[in-house]
């Protein structure tokens, strides 16, 4: 009775009638979400290729974030995702023959990483089930990969600080301007982890996931004696320059890459910064379910406003276990959407109402997204219904003859001239997978479509084993493509050893033919264990070989990695 009750009350509060869908009926939503991604890819390609964004207004293309065709780069995947193999193989061409990064253009380190590197990358590791054509050696080489790494070098240089944070901007031809302000904002600062480390761990060159990893270091060190972190810094005092606390615009990818960071890469240090961080933020800054901003050092309120970007947290929340909160939470911002059709960019908790200037909705994903993994975590058909209504508002407010638009205004439905291109990278992604539960990209694992064994020299890299981790763009990374490729240099190097070790015998008196004491210093503790041979015995060198599942990573997907609190 007890229990009736509660659900009804839960009911009532959320405003949701608890409709279920059918698979019929999901398969239809799935139907409708195509057509959507086609009406602006299609215009995209007709009427703004090869500029960065679709004007959906004039239907024509700008420049925005570079010159790299964006739109294409960051939807690349989604093709993959929506099961067109064959236009994801033309556009994977067309980009390979036609991007180049030698450009006189200053682009954001941030957003080159997330969305260039980011989906370069994600479609390098998608190729094979994409049907391409694959290189001797892929996943640990492939021409995707090559200008993932191409992208990111160009982004090296905004790390040449004293303290390895890194510039906001850098110019992809002449490096970082003698007059660019140092002031970098903390996502700016912290969201390197996922795309750096999967390039290191792919090419074998340390450079990027070092980068990263001096800049989250140096960053750790910057938190205030209350244990928060502001919204801009300067990378070169370390001064705070902004010091409002929160978890949204300014600062939220830094958290989730702390704990995508964690998961993909089983690291334990990264885990602990955002545990430490986390228990701040619960203390300081929650307010029945909702999140504030607060002073950094003080811990007093600043603003108390939800913004939009905010609305990843319930899916961060739910990979770590906590899903009472995140539902909790996930219902306030759901109560925001179902107000306006749309979440404001800012919305004012005591006043019920959007903040001034900030009344835009320009199509963001977030909410869809926290949609997905509480879906996944639950099966809660409301989380669907979520999505039917987003579905609802952007065809009813956001669509143009040439695509969606953003909006500038969700009071009166006034639009911008502007697609992101988060919009096909993200919102249509996610909404996508929300409504096809046993798309591959939830799986991981040996049955059905979930492994793919193809990968690595011999064929026996088994690809996809670990689940997928999404960047803050969405794009997909492998953690299983990450181990075999390590694996591979290791046995590279293990091999180089061995041949020069033969070498050095054919070469040298027996007595000088000793095992070095100590390993090279660029090699890190127990990757390279150095097999003596002795002469005469052979030794074949080891085939490739990835675990079928050997990562904790794939519990993530049920959103339970951590939540035995360790
Ligand atoms: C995207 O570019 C990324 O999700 C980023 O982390 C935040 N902003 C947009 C989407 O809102």
């Amino acid at each position: 009775m007890r229990a009736a009750l509660s659900a009804a009350v839960l009911l009532l509060l959320s405003g949701v009638a608890a409709l279920h869908f059918t698979e019929e009926q999901m398969a239809a939503v799935r139907e409708r979400i195509k057509s959507m991604f086609y009406h602006a890819y299609n215009s995209y390609l007709d009427n703004a290729f090869p500029y960065d964004e679709l004007r959906p207004l004039t239907c024509d293309g700008q420049d925005t974030w570079g010159s790299f065709s964006l739109t294409l780069i960051d939807a690349l995947d989604t093709l993959l995702v929506l099961g067109n193999r064959t236009e994801f193989q033309r556009v994977a061409t067309l980009l390979q023959d036609t991007v180049d990064f030698d450009i006189d253009v200053n682009a954001s380190v941030f957003e080159t990483n997330i969305r260039v590197v980011g989906g370069l990358l994600s479609a390098h590791m998608l190729a094979g089930r994409a049907g391409m054509e694959l290189e001797p050696g892929w996943p640990c080489t492939g021409p995707l990969l090559r200008m993932a790494e191409d992208a990111a070098r160009k982004l090296l240089p905004a790390f040449q600080t004293p303290t390895g944070m890194p510039y906001g901007t850098v110019n992809l031809l002449h490096g970082v301007s003698p007059t660019e302000t140092p002031v970098t904002c903390t996502a700016g600062v912290g969201t390197f982890i996922l795309e750096f480390a999967t390039l290191s761990r792919l090419t074998g060159d340390p450079v990027f996931e070092n980068a990263a990893r001096q800049a989250l270091r140096a960053l750790w060190k910057t938190r205030s004696d209350i244990g928060l972190v502001g919204n801009h810094i300067d990378v070169l005092s370390k001064k705070w320059v902004a010091q409002d606390a929160g978890i949204g615009a300014g600062v939220d990818s830094y958290f989730e890459y702390l704990v995508k960071g964690a998961i993909m890469l089983q690291d334990e240090e990264l885990l602990g910064m955002f545990r430490a961080y986390d228990r701040a933020i619960q203390n300081y800054t929650r307010f029945d379910d909702w999140y504030l901003w607060v002073q950094m050092h003080k811990g007093t309120v600043s603003m108390p406003i939800f913004q939009s970007l905010e609305a990843f947290w319930p899916g961060l929340q739910s990979l770590l276990g906590n899903l009472d909160s995140a539902v909790r939470t996930f219902q306030n911002y759901y109560s925001v959407w179902r107000q306006f059709g749309g979440l404001p960019e800012f919305y004012s908790i005591p006043q019920g109402y959007t903040v001034d200037k900030r009344e835009g909705y320009p199509l963001r994903p977030e909410l869809i997204e926290s949609a997905m993994y509480l879906f996944r975590a639950t099966g809660d058909h409301t989380y669907l219904q979520l999505g039917l209504d987003a579905l609802e508002s952007i065809e009813r407010i956001s669509r143009t003859g040439c695509g969606y638009a953003s909006v500038k205004d969700l009071r009166d439905h006034q639009l911008d001239n502007r697609m992101e291109s988060f919009f096909l990278a993200e919102t249509i992604k996610y909404l996508y997978l929300l409504f096809d539960p046993s798309h591959f990209l939830h799986g991981g694992g040996t049955e059905g479509d979930g492994s793919w064994e193809e990968g690595g020299e011999g064929g026996q890299c088994v690809l996809g084993a670990g689940g997928f981790i999404f960047n803050t763009e969405a794009h997909p990374l492998d953690p299983a493509a990450l181990y075999c490729c390590s694996r591979h240099s290791q046995d590279r190097q293990e091999l180089g050893d061995m041949l020069l070790r033969l070498s050095q015998a054919g070469r040298k008196p027996a007595s000088q033919s000793k095992q070095p004491d100590t390993q090279p210093e660029d090699t890190p503790p127990g990757q390279s264990e150095t097999i003596a041979l002795k002469p005469g015995e052979k030794r074949t060198a080891p085939a490739l070989s990835c675990p079928v599942q050997p990562f904790s990573a794939r519990l993530s997907i049920l959103g339970q990695v951590f939540s035995d609190n360790t």
